[in-house]
């Protein structure tokens, strides 16, 4: 879409001059005729000035470009159903524009296309466990809405390689997925620390874990949530090992095109309402007991007090109150998908509230 309206947009500019150079040579009496002929490239002016959230309303329905390859983050399950971390957090933006959670549709994507399927607009925001980087802030054109999972990357081997740091994977194969930080940050690390291996590159995380499962490499890396996600799924996932080292900063969230600050306002005070509620121990269960508080914090997220939902287009005064009784708070989120009673029991680590020990902090709704 963003190409598409530049396009346009310089094809107004463009027929705008020749526009004037005929009207200049032929006199002004012929020039309306020359105006008739701009015509067309009005719809691509309201195109290009439409916001994301008009064309979310108007569709009915979120496009979220999402994994759906990684159980407890984005799967799409035999039945044809995505669950996962990052699929309740595409339900969380529904439900604060629509008050309807499952006004979505997710827009499956590779690592290594998920970016043109978002910046071509075919999704409205990419929530697909995606690190925030400087290249991808900049050059990506994209804006990180606040990081939903504090990650770092890490590797995986098999227990009775006996593989136990990164010195002992010299000369290894290692199996990684293309169009990710995880290949960069591979290279660099080994570089720097003077280790020699094979890098397997592969495209979608099916084809790097199958390789691995089949033996065709010694290793395998991604993002540590990734590695005790697809473990749970190879032949005997207590035959690997996921080593004691950690390569990298991972910081993984939602992202959406530069160019519309509502939109980008939008996702971002989704997080971090899933966040405050947490912190104020509101959950989906509980919510309505909240309703009288007279707490001017609890009052303003739920909706009771100010019109914080007008401020990133939303009529729906209780569009938080929305996101946290149909999807839940922060943990809720968290412990349905990662948390204890599930296959992954993933520590919360970096991921707790600041006030336990993590570094979740959203600022004030006020
Ligand atoms: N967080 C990293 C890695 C994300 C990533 O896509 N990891 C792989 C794990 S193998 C993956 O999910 N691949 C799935 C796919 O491309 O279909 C990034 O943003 O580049």
């Amino acid at each position: 879409m963003k190409s598409r309206a530049k396009f346009n947009k310089t094809g107004m500019i463009l027929s705008m001059v020749v526009g004037m150079i005929i009207a200049a040579c032929i006199g002004p009496a012929a020039a309306p005729a020359v105006v008739e002929s701009d015509e067309p490239t009005a719809p691509a002016m309201q195109e290009e000035a439409q916001s994301t959230l008009s064309i979310v309303q108007e569709r009915g329905e979120l496009i979220c470009v999402s994994n759906s390859m990684l159980p407890g983050f984005g799967f799409l399950d035999s039945e044809g159903n995505f669950s996962g971390f990052d699929t309740d957090y595409c339900h969380a933006i529904a439900a604060a524009v629509f008050g309807d959670a499952n006004a979505m549709e997710i827009r499956p994507a590779t690592a290594k296309e998920r970016f043109t399927v978002l910046s071509s607009g075919e999704g409205d925001v990419l929530v697909r466990n995606t690190t925030w980087t400087m290249s991808r802030d900049t050059d990506l054109g994209l804006n990180f809405a606040p990081t939903t999972f504090y990650d770092g990357q890490g590797i995986m081997v098999r227990k009775d390689s006996g593989v136990m740091s990164l010195a002992d994977l010299s000369g290894a194969s290692i199996c990684v997925a293309t169009g990710t930080t995880t290949e960069l940050n591979l290279a660099d690390q080994m570089a720097a620390a003077g280790i020699s291996y094979e890098p397997v590159v592969l495209e979608t995380a099916d084809e790097v874990f199958n390789t691995y499962d089949a033996g065709r490499c010694d290793a395998v890396t991604t993002d540590k949530s990734g590695l005790v996600s697809r473990q749970t799924i190879l032949a005997d996932p207590s035959a690997h090992v996921i080593l004691d080292v950690t390569l990298s900063k991972e910081p993984l969230g939602p992202a959406v095109r530069h160019g519309d600050d509502q939109w980008f306002d939008l996702v971002s005070w989704v997080v971090f309402a899933t966040i405050l509620a947490e912190e104020h121990g509101i959950t989906s269960t509980n919510i309505d007991s909240f309703m009288n508080s007279e707490d001017p914090n609890i009052r303003k997220l739920l909706g009771m007090e100010g019109d914080f939902c007008a401020k990133i287009g939303l009529s729906n005064a209780g569009c938080f109150a929305d996101v946290i009784s149909q999807v839940g708070n922060y943990a809720e989120i968290y412990n349905r998908n990662l948390g204890p009673d599930t296959i992954f029991n993933l520590p919360r680590g970096l991921n707790n509230l600041y006030t336990d020990g993590g570094i979740l902090y959203a600022p004030p709704i006020r």
